[in-house]
Parts: structure tokens; sequence; C-alpha cells
């Protein structure tokens, strides 16, 4: 029980609800398009819920309706394993943990990944905010020279302030934050993941890094891991991407994930690229400083759909792989619009079939006992005792990772690399092992069952 004398801490889920807010006005501060991609965004959504009375309905009655204002989600980038230990636990304060494991070696982007976000479903009703967190390789840097000088200019910087590390010990000792703690907190963890336009490096260090790859440069050149993107979601991504070319945002040419779709399925991407920043680089010295340029930071959106059960996400991997291999000379999206013809786009055959979760309510109360009594769950639906709802997906997909990845990396095509899977030294970098999201998906659907049978007392389903 807690004592009269302690002081009491601030919820995980405000401080992070706080967190989000502050980066995203740092972001907009920061990159102008954001704000113009903020603005694009709210005015699609207005006009997609106003057209559409299911969505509201939808929305109305699930768990999600006062999230999607502020919800988004952001992207670092690593450089070692201790500064991804010390990340774990300082977005643990935020109420955030790693789930999925993404390996995007195999699309030739030297990084392995992991999303931080909340995981229950109070917490992510109360504001969902990942960040996407991927950690250098340099054991794919085939040069060794290079490889050992990345490894020691990264060795040499801290990315967290004192401030930052000291209120993460308090949090860790106390378990909780108080309001000024938190409010110091959040404003020292910010100054973590702002743009810093002075390299570590010279120029000439910078150029050749660069020239191994973009990436290594830009995660090993500067004094922190900058948020490159953050991303507000949209309901209707297909407007939204008009919308931008119409703005003078240069989106790329592809919406990442599966095609457009009556009942969306899992996330729909698409980003613009990045912008030119300036740079002031170490004179090593005796020189001058150079001024020169970077481009990391970049503008996405996303839609998100159900999520998938391991039936319904083996069908969606086998649907994109068919349309890749398909036809060179058809386009992408026909190709990827006859391939998905194989995916159901109804809810209830997605249910049936055990393709995607649901959340399940007691919709309309029975009448009396006879009516449920013996009735399974799919026959409570169907007379309409039972709502079942779509749950969101609330991870990334590998493949849609990659190509943001590339199409921000001057759209260079790099060969896949030969080494790929690193899953076990990820998670010995994290410090414990990345929770599966898809169990968490199943433990969702799980509680709402036992939820309705509750509520519908011992008589069902
Ligand atoms: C991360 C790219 C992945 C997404 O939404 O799939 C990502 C990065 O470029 O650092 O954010
Ligand atoms: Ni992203």
């Amino acid at each position: 029980m807690p004592s009269l004398h302690t002081a009491p801490f601030v919820s995980s889920d405000e401080i992070r609800q706080v967190f989000s807010t502050a980066l995203s006005r740092m972001y907009k501060r920061e990159v102008p398009q954001y704000g113009v991609l903020m603005e694009l965004v709210a005015d699609v959504n207005a006009t997609a819920l106003r057209d559409a009375p299911e969505l509201r309905t939808r929305l109305a009655l699930s768990q999600e309706s006062a999230r999607v204002d502020d919800e988004r989600h952001g992207a670092i980038r690593l450089g070692t394993a201790r500064e991804l230990a010390t990340v774990a636990r300082m977005f643990a304060v935020l109420g955030m943990q790693p789930v999925g494991y993404y390996d995007l070696s195999a699309a030739g982007v030297p990084v392995h990944a992991t999303a931080f976000r909340p995981v229950s479903d109070a917490a992510l009703s109360h504001n969902p905010f990942r960040v996407f967190t991927s950690l250098l390789r340099l054991d794919l840097i085939a040069d060794w020279a290079l490889r050992d000088e990345a490894a020691q200019i990264l060795a040499r910087r801290q990315i967290f302030s004192p401030g930052a590390l000291a209120l993460l010990e308090i949090f860790e000792a106390q378990h909780g934050l108080t309001q000024p703690q938190a409010s110091e907190f959040v404003e020292a963890l910010i100054e973590t993941f702002r743009w810093h336009e002075r390299a570590t490096v010279d120029a000439s260090t910078y150029a050749r890094l660069l020239a191994a790859h973009r990436l290594i440069a830009d995660v090993v050149c500067f004094k922190g891991p900058h948020i490159n993107h953050l991303t507000p979601r949209t309901f209707d991504i297909d407007a939204a991407q008009e919308e931008m070319l119409r703005r003078g945002l240069g989106a790329k040419a592809v919406i990442e994930g599966p095609p457009a779709r009556r009942c969306p399925i899992l996330l729909r991407q698409t980003s613009f690229t990045a912008l030119q920043e300036k740079v002031t680089f170490d004179g090593g010295g005796l020189e001058a400083e150079v001024i020169g340029a970077h481009t990391a930071r970049f503008g996405e959106i996303e839609q998100r759909g159900v999520a998938l059960t391991r039936a319904g996400r083996a069908l969606y991997d086998n649907c994109l792989a068919q349309a890749r291999s398909g036809d060179p000379s058809i386009d992408h999206a026909s190709r990827m619009r006859e391939a998905f013809k194989a995916f159901p786009d109804d809810l209830d055959a997605l249910r049936l079939r055990g393709l995607a979760f649901f959340r399940y309510t007691v919709a309309a109360p029975p009448v009396s006992d006879a009516e449920v009594s013996d009735l399974a769950l799919d026959d409570l639906i169907a007379s309409g005792i039972v709502h079942a709802e779509p749950l969101t997906y609330e991870d990334f997909l590998p493949v849609s990772a990659a190509g943001i990845f590339q199409s921000n990396l001057d759209g260079a095509k790099a060969d896949a690399y030969a080494v790929s899977d690193a899953r076990e030294s990820f998670e010995q970098a994290l410090g414990r092992a990345v929770l599966d999201e898809t169990e968490l998906y199943q433990d969702a659907e799980q509680r709402s069952i036992e939820r309705v049978r509750r509520a519908l007392g011992r008589r069902a389903p």
C-alpha cells in the first residue's frame, strides 16, 4: 500500500503523451514540411469521416476514437549495443516495450530493428506512440578498417545528457517520476533526438562513410540519433498521397504495403524525400570548419488496418511474393491488385477463416437465457448479441520499412547482404527478448472473449 508520504507519480502513459506532443512540436519547428503534412492529414481525415458513416460508427464503437488525432510514430537509428540498451530503459519510462524483430539486411539496409510501443489495451488507447528503432550492423561492413574507424567514432559519443541518465536512475530506483521530474525527463530526452548541425567528424571522414553506405554516415557522424521522421495516421492514404503531390510534397511513387481495399489490413505507408540540411564539419584541429549538407530527415504517413493471425500473415506474405515475382512488364499496382484477389476483403470472411484478430464486445444484451445458451461466439455475432471489432495492427512491416529506408537513401538500390538475421545478437544488445506481436494480438482478442463471457454470465460463449 502506498504510504501517505509517497510523492504521487505521473503514469507512464501520461509521460509518453507529453513526450510525443513535445517531439511533434520540435519536429514541426525543425522540418516545416511536417507541419504541412499534419494539416493535410487532418483535412483528409475530416473528409474521410464526413463521407464514411461506417468509419465514424466503427471509431465511435472502438476504443480508438480518442487516440487517432494525436497518433504518430517516429524512427531513430542507433550505433551501438550500449545505446540500444539505454534507449530501451529510457522508453520503459514512457511505458514502451520492444515488440518484434525486423531484419533489413535482406533488403540491403545494414540494420536490424524493433518497435518500442505500449502494449496493453489501456495504454494503447491512451496514446499509441511508437518508435521504430534500428541498430546499425557494423558487422556487415566489408571494409575492416572502415568498420573499426566507425566503431571508434561511435564509442566516443554519449547520446544522453547527464540529466536524462540521472532521472532514469531515479525512475528505476523509485519506480516512478514525480511531476517535476517527469517534465525535466521529457525535456532532457527530447535533446537526444533533435537535429545537431555540428558533425562529430571532419568532412573527409563523412565522405568516406557516406561512400560506404549513406546510412552509415547518418548514424556515425552525428552527436545523436536525430529523429528522422514522424508519421501521422490517416484514414485514407490514397487521398492523402494525392494531396501530398498537390501541395508540393514529393511523395514516393509507390504506397508500401497491401493495395487499396474495402477492409484495410496491416499497414500502408508512403513518404516524401529527405530534406537537405546544413552541417558544420570539424576542421580537424588545423583547418577551418567546413560547411556541408546532409540528407536524412523525411516525412511519412500511414494508414492502419486489422492485425492478421499467423495464417493471415502467411497469406499476406504469399500474395506479396506473388506480386513481386509477377510479369515485370505489368505495372506494380496491377500486379498487387491481381495477387491480392486471393485475400478476402470482407470482415466476416476474415474472421470466419481465422485470418484476422478481433475485439469482441456485447452489442445488445440478450433478452433471455435461452438466447445465449449453447451458442458459439459466431452464432452470438450472427444474432447481433456480440459485436466483433477489427483489432488495429500496431506494428510495422519489414518489406515496407526497407522501401521507406531506400526511398530516403537517394533511391540507391543495394544488394542483399549475405549474412542476414542476427536476432540473438540484437536481443543481447537490447538486454532482453523482444515481445512477439502476434501473441499480443492473440492475448487482446482472448481477453475480450473473456469479458464477453463474464458479461453474459456463465451462459456463453
Ligand atoms: C526507419 C524506416 C522504417 C517504417 O515506418 O516502416 C519506418 C528509418 O528510415 O529509420 O519507419
Ligand atoms: Ni516510419
